[in-house]
């Protein structure tokens, strides 16, 4: 297995967001990352960027009559992998093979459990967007940002002069969502989605199609399907793509014939890309600070001091598009922007 994590003693990981993970009603609060042991550790690669090594690189060797395990009799799982062999063609006794090893993840169901309906809004609670603000904006943050830059600086030039994306902006959600790769996530994104799909409600129609996506992707792609791992709802690689935005929008940026999001040149072309599909504008202002307003483009964000009012753009919108929060979106403009200082 090499999509281990570099810090084995991380036991919770901030994620902020994932693209195209549905919008939480509430303003999302960071999530903690469900761990699950992965019994076929493989080596680690040098390079620690948890790519699928050549030796992942098959669909895996699954074959059953009929499924055991903790999938076993569930009327949903049979439906949907009949689903499979009359869509897509799978074999029938490949996915009961598959599904024979997946396991339920109880701290998944429990971090899936319902919310609260949204209700109108409110004033925000005093102080949050300072608290949010203080887990990205940081030295380490910063410096790390600049050091990933350099790393990279050949891909991050060459995705921003091909996607009309401002490099800052690729370098700062990369850190927001894994900590500039350091942070990918854990769990096994096979029984993530399996789990969410058919031992949840609340977006379980969302899931069995990040599912689809997933067994799809894997195929396309040749991954192994319970390599792979990620965050707890399915989102994978340095820049937190969910299965679906990965078959859309992940590129091969670093042109070896395979589209890898753990690996970070690949990740840089595939946010890149995510952000000029979503309407990125080139060298356009993100929000400027501004009085309060009735106007529905200012929001208000509060800190101990008192609340601030920001004018928000067209680019402020589509970093929304990654996670629909405010206080997210304003962190990664407010870390962009502050890399790019220290950067230049
Ligand atoms: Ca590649």
């Amino acid at each position: 297995m090499t999509h281990k994590l570099i810090a084995p003693s991380l036991v919770v990981i901030f994620l902020a967001g994932c693209a195209s993970e549905p919008l939480q009603p509430t303003n999302p609060t960071p999530k903690t990352i469900a761990i699950t042991p992965i019994p076929e550790a493989r080596p680690q690669k040098l390079e620690n960027y948890n790519s699928p090594s050549e030796a992942d690189m098959n669909g895996g060797d699954y074959s059953a009559m009929g499924i055991t395990g903790d999938y076993a009799g569930l009327y949903s799982v049979q439906n949907f992998i009949n689903f499979m062999v009359r869509k897509h063609g799978f074999s029938q006794n490949y996915l009961n093979g598959l599904f024979s090893q997946a396991q339920r993840l109880d701290s998944v169901i429990k971090l899936e459990s319902p919310v609260a309906a949204p209700t109108t809004p409110t004033k925000p609670h005093l102080g949050s967007w300072t608290r949010y603000r203080n887990k990205f904006l940081t030295e380490a943050h910063i410096s790390n940002g600049v050091e990933f830059w350099r790393s990279h600086a050949d891909a991050v030039e060459r995705a921003s002069l091909q996607y009309h994306v401002d490099p800052e902006y690729i370098v700062a959600i990369i850190g927001v969502e894994t900590y500039f790769g350091k942070n990918v996530g854990k769990t096994r994104i096979f029984d993530a989605l399996a789990t969410l799909s058919f031992y949840t409600e609340r977006r379980s129609k969302y899931f069995t199609s990040e599912l689809e996506h997933y067994l799809l992707m894997t195929r396309e792609e040749g991954y192994e399907p319970r390599q792979p791992v990620g965050s707890w709802a399915g989102a994978m690689g340095l820049g937190q793509f969910m299965p679906s935005s990965f078959r859309h929008l992940a590129v091969d940026f670093n042109s070896d014939g395979r589209r890898d999001i753990w690996h970070p040149e690949d990740a840089i072309g595939s946010v890149a890309h995510y952000f000029s599909k979503n309407g990125w504008q080139l060298n356009q202002p993100v929000t400027y600070q501004t009085s309060p307003s009735t106007d529905p483009a200012v929001i208000e964000l509060s800190t101990y001091e008192g609340s601030e009012y920001w004018f928000i753009q067209k680019n402020f919108k589509v970093i929304k598009r990654y996670n629909n929060s405010n206080k997210y979106a304003m962190a990664v403009h407010q870390l962009a922007q502050a890399i790019k200082d220290r950067y230049y």
